[in-house]
């Protein structure tokens, strides 16, 4: 291939002993300067939908995705028509990816418990799915079956009853959302399906929309959502961002991250492999490699250019790893390499290096693990079992991924009888007194008066 244009900055930390707070700004995350524009657009096209329903949601089809629309919901035959079409092998390799999602989620369940703290005296926790959740899968630079995957799995495995799906509509589908997302759906028994995309899809998840909203007059009922989750571009992350509270969100999901903490160990092609992998999703994408040896970050630097010549999305991945998040970070040992990747706490972490089980047991912040030279990103990404739905831009430190809590909630039972409860009678009333609210403890004494 002709000669690559990209520059991986450098991080020397060799020698320096960094406060917590200097490690969070070592490594450099991208500048997102366009959150204030998209808050005002975000919120007049929220506006917009509560009070136009359809109407609205059919004017920005046609504005944003250049498609003319009465209703989006995607209509059975299209879907059934899609996964007739699908190529046999990816449908193979979709069925495999869900069986490994399944099973995992499944596993994933918590148990309730039920304690019996004294007698006649039980307090449970029960795990209760959400009645209704909204699936957002992205269009835009790629299309993304996998995320149908993702979202669906463990929502179904948490036991959701009613599970609604929406993508962008595509001027090449006929407005319909990209075929093998319809298809995916198909195959995991989704028939809720919209094609509509961006803030509007947020927004008429979260407040619904009301039947006889089109321009005739018709169109079924979008009924509201508790949960939205799915990943999507800076317009579809504000959204969720201002619906949050009317709903519950799953973690935010900007552009994509990878760290690599490696030693001299390391496979230098494996390791510039992975980094091109998730800078192919997008140009603000972060790759960083964050290494205790110098002679691997020079024979990866040389790898990149070998293989960045050839890759498809060549102009993308130039401009992620060129861009201030991508980066080769130096550090003296793996102990201060753990400390800047648990201070970085990244979307997708890789740990490649001797007794990387050991190292990888070391890090407390990231959205998902990858161990060892044969558990690359791309395989969680599409047939590992665990899901690629995960927390970036640092959010990894108080955040999770994708996984069947997301669509859970702990409820508490409280179950006493006439002599559980006087056995702590007189501790409710003196609490009770403690903190000046006296009809507290009233409200036990009038039992036993
Ligand atoms: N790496 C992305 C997920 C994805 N990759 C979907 C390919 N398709 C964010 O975790
Ligand atoms: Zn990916």
């Amino acid at each position: 291939g002709a000669r690559t244009h990209f520059s991986l900055a450098r991080i020397d930390l060799r020698g320096r002993s960094l406060s917590l707070a200097e490690l969070k700004r070592a490594v450099p995350r991208t500048a997102v300067s366009t959150v204030r524009t998209a808050e005002t657009t975000v919120a007049d096209i929220i506006a917009g939908v509560r009070g136009r329903g359809f109407v609205a949601l059919a004017d920005l089809a046609q504005k944003f995705d250049g498609v003319t629309q009465v209703h989006p919901r995607v209509p059975a035959e299209a879907l059934a028509q899609a996964l007739e079409s699908l190529d046999p092998a990816v449908r193979a390799a979709l069925e495999e990816s869900i069986a490994r999602a399944r099973v995992f989620a499944a596993a994933q369940r918590p148990v309730d418990v039920d304690l019996p703290i004294a007698n006649g005296a039980v307090v449970s926790q029960h795990w209760i799915p959400v009645r209704r959740v909204g699936l957002y899968v992205p269009g835009g630079l790629a299309a993304y079956p996998s995320s149908v995957i993702m979202n669906v799995v463990p929502a179904l495995a948490a036991g959701v009853g009613s599970v609604a799906l929406a993508s962008p509509p595509q001027k090449e589908c006929g407005g319909l959302p990209d075929l093998t997302v319809l298809a995916a759906a198909a195959l995991l028994g989704i028939d809720e399906v919209y094609a509509m995309g961006g803030a509007q899809a947020i927004a008429a998840f979260a407040y619904g929309v009301p039947a006889g909203t089109t321009a005739n007059g018709d169109g079924a009922e979008l009924e509201p959502v508790d949960v939205i989750t799915g990943p999507g571009n800076i317009f579809v992350a504000t959204a969720k961002r201002l619906v949050k509270g009317v709903v519950g969100i799953d973690s935010e999901a900007g552009a994509t991250e990878i760290a690599v903490l490696a030693d001299h160990s390391a496979n230098p092609a494996f390791v510039a492999a992975d980094l091109i992998s998730q800078a192919e999703h997008d140009p603000n994408a972060a790759s960083v490699l964050v290494t205790t040896s110098a002679e691997l970050a020079a024979a990866v630097e040389e790898e990149l250019r070998i293989q960045v010549a050839t890759t498809t999305h060549r102009e993308r991945v130039e401009a992620a790893l060129s861009g201030q998040q991508s980066g080769i970070v130096l550090v003296d040992d793996l102990a201060q390499g753990v400390a800047v990747c648990n201070a970085y706490a990244a979307e997708h972490l890789e740990v490649v290096t001797e007794n990387a089980q050991q190292v990888a047991a070391q890090i407390t912040n990231a959205g998902a693990i990858f161990v060892g030279d044969y558990s690359p990103v791309s395989l969680g990404d599409y047939c590992a079992g665990s899901n690629h739905v995960l927390p970036t831009s640092g959010t990894a430190a108080f955040s999770s991924g994708l996984n069947v809590t997301t669509f859970l909630r702990a409820v508490q039972l409280i179950n006493y009888d006439k002599a559980a409860l006087a056995e702590v009678a007189d501790h409710v009333v003196t609490l009770s007194r403690a903190e000046g609210l006296p009809a507290h403890g009233d409200a036990v004494a009038l039992r036993f008066a």
